[in-house]
């Protein structure tokens, strides 16, 4: 093919690390030429304003009476194999599996396995949870073997789909990667809109689901304010907002606590924390602790998972045991008491966000597993 291929993507549009990474990937191709095609249920988080080479396709599911549940998968794959026809795309790339890969399969049997080819990217839950659910375990394993090329955000995640899955086919780690341009560190920003001057910033952000382990990040924060002058802040929105809520009623550190709910500005928010913590009960990855790096602000973040690929403990950030908080409150208090610690652990995770993980790097990796599928 002696033009760029054409892109069509597909994500969970909402908060949530599968999206950010899709929106991300899908923003540097355009900027790099490629023709990109968002087919989602609505605009994606990052893609809030008009990019050049961005197309942006809803899928709109209608319901209907006789309907227990609206079927959304076959509205998107009908969608996919109407843009895949109208604009000549050479990849469907789908992020998350279910229900993604299931339509973008089903688009590619409407247009001809010639057409067009899939490219699935597994993003952690899909693996660990949902796709182990009875109820879904069968056809995620049918569209990891079936789907034209696979990949995983980490070596972890690639090994677990196979130990879970048996699936022999070849899988691809490509990392999550941060868009340095726009994490970075910003001395510029006036912290006090967070805080008192005296404070120190933690910051936790995610979709507040279980899997994020909230109340280790309530009382670990509860356990650092007996050493440090600190002040939590919780960005996001989910189901156990809540329980943060109770749990530092519990904890007598209501007042130093604020939540923030959805933002625009996590880089902001990221540059002028002074501490990230992450303490999930797994992680696959852990974007937001390397998107935090990237700010110059160290991370703490669940040893279980994939994180151990990117944080060098001690060096760039620390890993935690997610069941044992005192494995968050030490490096938390060594890192906020000790200026010194601090700044070096900073420096280190900033060279190797941008380094390791900046999006040219990981980038290339997708545009070379474009050409080898259509190849
Ligand atoms: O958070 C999830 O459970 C699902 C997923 C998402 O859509 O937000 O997050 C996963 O994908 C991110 C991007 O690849 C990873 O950085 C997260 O670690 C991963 N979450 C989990 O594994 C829990």
């Amino acid at each position: 093919m002696n033009r760029l291929p054409v892109i069509g993507i597909t994500c969970y549009p909402t908060q949530g690390g599968s999206g950010v990474v899709a929106s991300e990937l899908g923003l540097s191709l355009a900027r790099r030429g490629y023709e990109v095609h968002f087919i989602t249920s609505s605009l994606p988080l990052r893609l809030k304003h008009y990019e050049q080479n961005i197309f942006f396709h809803q899928v709109e599911a209608v319901s209907y009476p006789v309907f227990q549940h609206t079927p959304y998968t076959l509205a998107l794959a009908t969608k996919m194999s109407e843009v895949t026809e109208e604009y000549g795309v050479d990849i469907l790339h789908v992020h998350y599996a279910i229900p993604h890969a299931a339509s973008a399969f089903l688009a590619q049997e409407m247009v001809g396995r010639d057409a067009v080819k899939v490219v699935t990217t597994l993003h952690g839950t899909d693996i660990t949870l949902v796709g182990q659910e009875p109820g879904y375990f069968a056809m995620t394993r049918f569209l990891i073997e079936r789907s034209d090329a696979v990949t995983t955000v980490s070596t972890f995640l690639r090994d677990e789909t196979v130990r879970v899955f048996g699936v022999s086919r070849h899988i691809e780690v490509i990392p999550n990667f941060v868009e340095s341009r726009r994490f970075r560190p910003r001395h510029d920003l006036d912290r006090t809109c967070l805080a008192a001057a005296d404070e120190k910033i933690v910051v936790h952000a995610s979709n507040f689901r279980p899997v994020k382990n909230i109340s280790a990040v309530v009382r670990g924060f509860a356990r650092i304010c007996e050493h440090v002058n600190a002040r939590l802040i919780l960005v996001g929105e989910g189901p156990d907002r809540r329980l943060a809520a109770d749990i530092a009623a519990a904890e007598g550190v209501s007042d130093r606590i604020r939540f923030l709910g959805q933002v625009d500005n996590l880089e902001e928010i990221l540059a002028m924390a002074d501490l990230t913590l992450l303490p999930s009960l797994h992680e696959s990855f852990g974007l937001v602790a390397l998107e935090s790096m990237a700010c110059g602000t160290p991370a703490i973040v669940t040893a279980n998972g994939g994180a151990g690929e990117f944080v060098e403990h001690g060096v760039n950030s620390f890993l935690c045991d997610p069941a044992d908080i005192e494995t968050i409150v030490a490096p938390a208090v060594k890192l906020l008491t000790d200026q010194d610690l601090y700044s070096q652990v900073a420096d280190n995770g900033l060279r190797d966000a941008v380094a390791r993980f900046g999006t040219p790097c990981v980038l290339k990796r997708y545009t070379e597993l474009y050409d080898r599928v259509l190849a």
